[in-house]
């Protein structure tokens, strides 16, 4: 399975192309608008939610409902492109309005100019921008579809805010799932969200941001999923390469994480036990992942988000132009973009294991695929 974006965040709209998903897969469009409405809410979220009702056009690859194994190409329009159309796009004739020569620290604007030969940031940070994640939202929707099909469920919380950290520690992903979006943080853990709520006032308040970590987990895996044997294989190389490259997110963690550096190995390895037949374990430091292969508990992954790095203050740069020191210039943004994070986040793990099933089990119709799932399950409870 594989999938591409395309657009800009000003432009006319964004589009996904996902690739290689199974036929016959029943695919309700509600299911696809409603993770994009989540996508866009959450404390500390800049003026453009108030323009934009993000909703998918399904453009190809699904009739009457239904994937036909065809590339499925999903659309997002942009309501903000009336106001950008002479501006942005292939027929724009205004490119000296709306100009970024004020490079922002933390951005792609800098490097990105110099890369491609740019004298206005505009044409970098147009496709570095967050928008770009409804997209992967309305992909990650697809996946999550399919995965509810095999008994696989995705849920994500906000487990710190600029140093405020939540008291939850999760028991299911039901429970993830169920109370995470009733907080504006999505931070299960009320009395910390209250705090969080407070750090993004102060950084609204003195023009400034901040970033947080999610921790994001999928229940219903079957054991076998990725392989040892190859590095591009590992399910862990899968997912947190597709969780990386998320926009904002420097550091991810499977299970434990950093954690492991400061225990014993007999204090962190998951011990081996059965009962009447049945393989389990008391605890998932592994976050779910052994060799690099899923041993049927929860995917457990954590992500660290930068915080946005267009802050109202600004801090110390050049202009791209006159090689003067400046402050950075301000756009439109986000003050935290961690609770929404959560939602794309959930999309980028729904896809990477849609993805490595698919490559481990094969299937071009969701029958195949499903039957396939299940001989995986067979085989984990012992029975050959
Ligand atoms: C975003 C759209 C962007 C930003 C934000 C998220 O729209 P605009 O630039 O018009 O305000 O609000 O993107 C960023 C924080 C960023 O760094 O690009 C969205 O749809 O999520």
């Amino acid at each position: 399975m594989r999938y591409m974006t395309a657009g800009e965040s000003h432009g006319k709209g964004i589009t996904a192309i996902l690739d290689g998903m199974p036929a016959n897969l029943y695919v309700d469009k509600d299911e696809i608008n409603r993770e994009l409405k989540r996508r866009m809410l959450g404390y500390g979220r800049g003026g453009r939610m108030k323009i934009e009702s993000d909703e998918v056009e399904i453009v190809s690859g699904i009739r009457g409902g239904f994937t036909t194994g065809a590339p499925i190409t999903l659309f997002i329009k942009n309501r903000d492109y009336e106001n950008w159309s002479n501006i942005i796009g292939a027929d724009a004739t205004e490119l000296g309005k709306k100009t970024v020569t004020k490079v922002r620290p933390g951005h792609a604007d800098l490097s990105g100019c110099i890369k491609y030969a740019q004298s206005d940031a505009r044409n970098i940070l147009e496709r570095a921008s967050a928008r770009e994640t409804a997209a992967r939202v309305a992909v990650g929707a697809v996946c999550k579809i399919l995965l509810k099909e095999l008994g696989i469920i995705i849920g994500s919380h906000v487990v710190e805010i600029c140093g405020v950290k939540s008291g939850y520690r999760y028991s299911s992903v039901e429970e993830i799932i169920e109370k995470s979006d009733e907080s504006d943080v999505r931070c299960i853990d009320a009395t910390a969200a209250e705090k969080m709520r407070a750090a993004i006032d102060i950084a609204v308040k003195n023009g400034d941001t901040a970033g947080g970590v999610v921790e994001v987990v999928a229940a219903g895996m079957p054991v076998g999923i990725g392989s040892h044997t190859a590095y591009d294989r590992k399910l862990d190389y899968i997912v947190s390469g597709h969780m990386m490259s998320v926009q904002s997110v420097k550091c991810v963690e499977i299970g434990l994480g950093r954690g492991y550096a400061e225990r014993y190995g007999s204090e962190v390895h998951d011990e081996i036990f059965i009962k009447d037949g049945a393989v389990f374990r008391e605890t998932n430091n592994a976050g779910g992942i052994e060799g690099g292969i899923s041993n049927g508990e929860d995917i457990v992954v954590r992500c660290t988000l930068k915080p946005i790095p267009t802050l109202m203050k600004g801090l110390r740069s050049i202009d791209l132009i006159t090689r003067e020191p400046v402050k950075a210039e301000p756009e439109r943004s986000d003050y935290c973009a961690t609770p929404a994070g959560g939602v794309v986040l959930e999309a980028a793990l729904a896809f990477a294991l849609a993805s490595a099933i698919t490559d481990t089990l094969g299937g071009d119709h969701i029958d195949e695929l499903k039957a396939r799932a299940e001989q995986k399950r067979t085989a984990e409870n012992g029975s050959r």
